[in-house]
């Protein structure tokens, strides 16, 4: 009998309903956050023609409210291993190289997102995940401990491997088997409140660095924060405090700008949570844990590596700067940000003729016409200006390592904002990973070359152009 399969997306879109319903249930104030959201959102839909028209063609409220992404933190390579097997599943595949060694952090990231775009277009859920980097424990002692620690565990159940498997085998799965998968799944990012080792060595593991002892100490890597979209970020940080949430002091990423640019985000600082150690038995003596936290994020569009670049030097300038003149009288970071970031064009024409950023190319509904009538011959530049071909900015899809390291350090009570020297090792990771991760810029470029071609396909059936 044929099995009719379900679509990856649509595994994907449980998953993230799932995860979504699991995490607000687990933490409350995550579903204030999510409330505030909804507010901010339809306020800003409700005063804003444009905006409004946007979300409607994106698919609506209901799109818009599903969870952007969220992020785990796993302790070996085998766990890393299946779970890129499991997202690939749900049509997330690994995306980009995070080196946080930069920032003092024992880990090294990548993204599981989706690649095409109908694919984020239905739903864009990724899952930031960082693997421990034992070599980075000095103490070798505490090593060797949290090597055997982690060495004992399996993060995901027997089941849902059996599910994958399937999955892989038949290059799918049935409506029902999906639905057991997605349940199955959420097992692996379920909150544990009580830990697995004792409270000395909590301590140790803790000392040694805090994330250390979030990845080790569990029987599972807890999701430690999900991610809805908003449409106001400035205004939803304004209204954290007033919902008796405690935002981290400023908005990572780009300053507000009329043509946005990559990823603004910011957060709610972890909260102090009670956990059980192993040698604890009695009800009293709970002990605390901070990990976990409720995140937001606007997108903006992608940068090319020469946008990104210059995006990277405004931002080491701000940071500098900001460091120098920590007096009450002197500027904020955000003016200082602002500042700096009058270099960087607020314009999309300048940005796409300047080759900062990436557009999506199509035929305006003149150039459908002539397309119909044939035989035009012209450049690119001449047929835009000519209003035939319009350039839509393509959304950036990825993260950004200077904020990444922003949002652990304001969730892991750290305010070691030093540089480290770097110890990137992509082929460790992606061996550890059992596949090569995609080049972000490469996707990007991809999608706008076959953009043009279209174009210029649908204008110049027979011709050649340059
Ligand atoms: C991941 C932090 C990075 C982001 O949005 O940049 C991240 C973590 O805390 O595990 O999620
Ligand atoms: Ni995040």
């Amino acid at each position: 009998m044929v099995q009719t399969h379900v679509s990856s997306d649509h595994i994907r879109q449980h998953f993230t309903a799932a995860m979504s319903k699991m995490y607000r249930e687990e933490v409350p104030a995550y579903a204030d956050l999510v409330d505030i959201v909804d507010d901010v959102n339809s306020e800003t839909i409700a005063q804003n023609s444009e905006v409004r028209n946007k979300i409607e063609a994106e698919g609506g409220i209901s799109t818009l409210n599903a969870e952007r992404h969220g992020a785990i933190r796993v302790g070996k390579p085998e766990e890393l291993h299946i779970l890129r097997r499991a997202f690939a599943v749900m049509g997330m595949f690994p995306v980009g190289y995070y080196d946080l060694s930069v920032a003092g952090l024992p880990v090294h990231s990548t993204a599981f997102r989706p690649i095409k775009a109908d694919a984020l277009a239905k739903n864009p859920f990724r899952i930031f995940t960082s693997l421990l980097r034992l070599d980075h424990i000095a103490d070798e002692k505490l090593r060797n401990i949290a090597g055997d620690i982690l060495s004992k565990r399996q993060i995901v159940t027997n089941r849902a491997i059996e599910l994958i498997e399937q999955a892989e085998i038949k290059s799918g799965l049935s409506h029902s088997q999906a639905e057991e998968f997605v349940s199955e799944l959420l097992e692996t990012f379920r909150w544990h409140s009580k830990a697995c080792v004792d409270v000395s060595t909590y301590k140790s593991l803790k000392d040694q660095h805090p994330l250390i002892a979030d990845i080790v100490s569990f029987a599972g890597p807890h999701i430690n924060h999900l991610t809805p979209r908003v449409l106001d970020i400035d205004e939803a940080q304004r209204r954290m405090p007033l919902r008796g949430l405690n935002p981290k002091d400023s908005i990572e990423g780009p300053p507000l700008r009329k043509c946005p640019i990559l990823l603004r985000q910011t957060a709610f600082k972890a909260l102090n949570e009670a956990v059980k150690f192993a040698d604890e038995n009695d009800e009293d003596t709970m002990g605390k844990h901070t990990a976990r936290f409720g995140e937001i994020e606007q997108r903006g569009i992608a940068l090319t590596p020469k946008g990104r670049a210059l995006y990277d030097e405004l931002l080491a300038n701000a940071k500098n700067k900001s460091s120098q003149t920590d007096t009450p009288e002197s500027k904020s970071y955000f003016d200082i940000l602002k500042d700096e970031f009058q270099a960087f064009p607020d314009d999309w024409d300048v940005m796409r003729k300047e080759g900062l950023a990436y557009f999506y190319y199509q035929l305006t509904q003149a150039g459908k016409v002539d397309a119909n009538s044939g035989g035009l011959r012209q450049s690119l530049e001449a047929l835009i200006s000519d209003g035939l071909v319009e350039a839509i900015p393509i959304t950036y899809q990825d993260f950004l390592p200077v904020s990444a390291a922003g949002i652990f350090r304001s969730n892991l009570s750290s305010n070691d904002e030093k540089l480290y020297a770097s110890d990137a090792n992509q082929a460790q990771f992606e061996e550890d990973l059992g596949a090569t991760v995609q080049d972000p810029f490469a996707l990007y470029e991809m999608q706008q070359n076959h953009s043009i071609e279209k174009c210029l396909k649908m204008l110049n059936p027979v011709g050649c152009i340059d």
